[in-house]
């Protein structure tokens, strides 16, 4: 598939990627009920096609949030409904089979910072700005926030950032943990390209577990966790594609790791 799923989501497969567009710039990309049930056919389509994804934001912004405008509509249980809808959407992007990269500018505000918390790996250009200021619209987050963005950034900071509604810079982000990247204005895609493509270039089973054990095990106690991970790591190292990625190390037909250029 190589179309856009629906007017307000573009999907183009690219070398073994999927790229996925919020396509609502002239709305500033804020997510209705259209976005999301779009969004969820992309992120289904990139699962079964693509060994890793991108999710970027058509025009200045990534994305201004929830549509305010539809949601302000919604009876009490619409908007429960819609808030599991979101939930699901983006579980299916956080544990799901392939890797996500988001590539960041302009507005990543409300929803957006919570799409772009269940994402695997975070790329900001210098413009982006986060914030959330659902207390100031007299609202809470709905999309995963309290849970995603809580232990991405830590609880204390996503309350004042919530108390407050200020927007954050780019710099302050990554120092906080919630991005890991700053590019220049303009680079982001290519940036979350390139790492997506480095991604999945890794073995199937060892991108599963990273996606499905890592946020399980932090959910779990320590000894729990362990218990996990030894099991997790005894089955990945028993598959085709180990025993021979280590030979390959051991047989010196790879490249050494270096130090980082920057
Ligand atoms: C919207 C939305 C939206 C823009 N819902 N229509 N999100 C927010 O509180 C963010 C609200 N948006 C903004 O603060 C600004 O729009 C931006 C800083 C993102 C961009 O500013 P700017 O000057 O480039 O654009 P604009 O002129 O403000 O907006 C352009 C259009 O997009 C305009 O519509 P128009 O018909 O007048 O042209 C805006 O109304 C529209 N627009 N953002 C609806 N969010 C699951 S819970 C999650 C809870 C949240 O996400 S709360 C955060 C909501």
């Amino acid at each position: 598939m190589d179309e856009p799923i629906d007017q307000v989501v573009s999907y183009h497969l690219r070398d073994g990627l999927a790229l996925i567009g919020l396509n609502r710039p002239t709305k500033r990309n804020a997510i209705n009920d259209r976005l999301a049930e779009a969004l969820h056919s992309a992120v289904e389509a990139a699962q079964v096609e693509a060994k890793a994804a991108v999710i970027y934001g058509e025009g200045a912004h990534f994305c201004a949030g929830l549509d305010l405008s539809e949601h302000v509509e919604k009876s009490l249980i619409a908007a429960v409904h819609g808030s599991r809808r979101w939930h699901k959407i983006f579980d299916g992007i956080e544990r799901g089979c392939i890797p996500f990269v988001v590539a960041l500018k302009g507005a990543v505000v409300g929803g957006g910072f919570e799409l772009a918390a269940a994402a695997h790996v975070r790329v900001a250009e210098e413009s982006a700005f986060f914030a959330l200021p659902e207390g100031t619209r007299g609202i809470f987050v709905g999309g995963g926030g309290s849970v995603r963005v809580s232990r991405l950034i830590g609880a204390q900071r996503m309350t004042d950032m919530m108390l407050t509604g200020r927007s954050v810079s780019p710099v302050q982000m990554e120092q906080w943990g919630g991005v890991s990247y700053v590019v220049p204005d303009g680079e982001a895609l290519a940036k979350a390209i390139e790492l997506a493509q480095v991604a999945a270039q890794n073995a199937p089973m060892s991108n599963y577990a990273i996606l499905n054990a890592l946020p399980r095990i932090r959910d779990m106690s320590s000894e729990d966790g362990l218990f996990v991970e030894s099991l997790m790591s005894a089955l990945t190292s028993a598959t085709p594609e180990a025993a021979e990625r280590l030979r390959d190390f051991l047989e010196k037909r790879t490249a050494k790791l270096t130090a980082p250029k920057d």
